[in-house]
Formats: structure tokens, C-alpha cells, sequence
């Protein structure tokens, strides 16, 4: 049983590797960025409230996020674990996903920490270009990861649930590490 959430700064690779990691286990990807970006193009009420928070590189409102994960975390699919991938992202969100994993005998979650340095992030995504993906958006972002996400790694250290990946390689050779780490 596998049950996993990707961190780290906004370019890190943390779409790339979980979804490369979740085909491999045959366990779904679940990355609450995706979501959201789909409620935007349905506009739906959700994307509706969610557009502006993330197009100025703003996190969106707790609630709306921890309704999402928690409908999405109980459908029949996840019964043999899952991949978390951009939540949570907070510390008041890691308190909701431990209160809900605990509630519902599911805990036994670690926390991935996949890193690499900020002129690496921004070059990424700037050669990527989607809509959030400008430089002044982009520094925003990595000032919301340093003060909100960021204290996630000692939140998980803490517990004993931090493993960390050097994301700062080839995608062939974070996948390789990531492997590993996972298995040891
Ligand atoms: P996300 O969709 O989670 O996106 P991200 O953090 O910017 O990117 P990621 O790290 O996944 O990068 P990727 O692999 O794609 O978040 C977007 C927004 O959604 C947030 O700003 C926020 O507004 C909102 N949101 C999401 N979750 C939320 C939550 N829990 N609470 C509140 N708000 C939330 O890689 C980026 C690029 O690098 C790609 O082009 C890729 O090809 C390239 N790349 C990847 N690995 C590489 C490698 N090893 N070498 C070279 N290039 C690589």
C-alpha cells in the first residue's frame, strides 16, 4: 500500500514524477493543480472561485482544496493507495489530510521532498509557458512556497514521514532516485 504526497517548489517536477510514479504502481495521481485547472475550463463554481488566487500565483482558499481531496480520496480507485501531488500545501492543510487519514484508518502516508534551486524552477517554467507561468508570477509563487509549503519538510521530519529526492537531475535519474527511496 502506497500512499504519497509530493513537495516541493513550483517547477520542481513534482507533476512529472508523481504521474511517472503512479502509472508505475498502478495507484492514481491526484494533483489538486490539475483539478483546479480543469474546474477553470468547465468553470464550474469552483473554477469560477479559484481562477484569480491562481493566476496571480496565490494559493486558493483551504476550503475549497480540502473539499476536493476529500471527495477525491474516497472514490473506489484509491483502495490500494495513492499520490498526492501539490496538497498539501500548507500546514493548516497537512493537519486536515492527518485528521481525515486517521479518521478513516488510512494513515501510513509518507511525504516526498522534491527539491531543486530557485534559477532552475524559474528556467523550467518559464520554457513551459502555461498561463501561470510568467516571471512575475512565477516569483510569487516561490515566495508563497518559502513561507506556507516550505514548513511542510519539518512538519513531516518531525513525524518521521519525510523522504527526500534531488530534483535537480535528469527526469530519468529523479525517477531512478525516487525508485529507491520509495523502496528502501
Ligand atoms: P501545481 O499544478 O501543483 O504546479 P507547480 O507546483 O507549479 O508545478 P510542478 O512542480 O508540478 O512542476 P512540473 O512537474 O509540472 O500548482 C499550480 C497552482 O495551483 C498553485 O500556484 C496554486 O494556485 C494552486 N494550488 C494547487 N494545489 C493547491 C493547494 N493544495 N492549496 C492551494 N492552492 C493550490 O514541472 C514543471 C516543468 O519542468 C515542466 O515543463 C517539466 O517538463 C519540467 N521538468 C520537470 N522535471 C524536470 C527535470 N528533472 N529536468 C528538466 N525539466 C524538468
Amino acid at each position: 500500500m502506497t500512499r504519497l504526497i509530493f513537495l516541493g517548489p513550483p517547477g520542481a517536477g513534482k507533476g512529472t514524477q508523481s504521474k511517472i510514479l503512479a502509472d508505475f504502481l498502478n495507484i492514481p495521481h491526484i494533483s489538486t493543480g490539475d483539478i483546479l485547472r480543469q474546474a477553470i475550463q468547465d468553470q464550474t463554481s469552483l473554477g469560477i472561485k479559484a481562477q484569480s488566487y491562481m493566476d496571480q500565483g496565490e494559493l486558493v482558499p483551504d476550503q475549497l482544496v480540502e473539499d476536493l481531496v476529500k471527495e477525491r480520496l474516497f472514490q473506489p480507485d484509491t483502495e490500494n493507495g495513492w499520490i498526492l501531488d501539490g496538497f498539501p500545501r500548507k500546514v493548516t492543510q497537512a493537519v486536515f489530510l492527518a485528521e481525515l487519514l486517521a479518521e478513516t484508518g488510512q494513515s501510513g502516508e509518507k511525504a516526498v521532498n522534491l527539491d531543486a534551486p530557485d534559477e532552475i524552477v524559474i528556467s523550467r517554467l518559464l520554457g513551459r509557458g502555461r498561463k501561470d507561468d510568467s516571471e512575475e508570477v512565477i516569483r510569487r509563487r516561490l515566495e508563497v512556497y518559502r513561507d506556507e509549503t516550505a514548513p511542510l519538510i519539518d512538519y513531516y521530519s518531525d513525524r518521521h514521514k519525510l523522504l527526500t529526492v534531488n530534483g535537480n537531475q535528469s527526469p530519468e535519474e529523479v525517477t531512478t532516485e525516487l525508485k529507491n527511496v520509495i523502496a528502501a
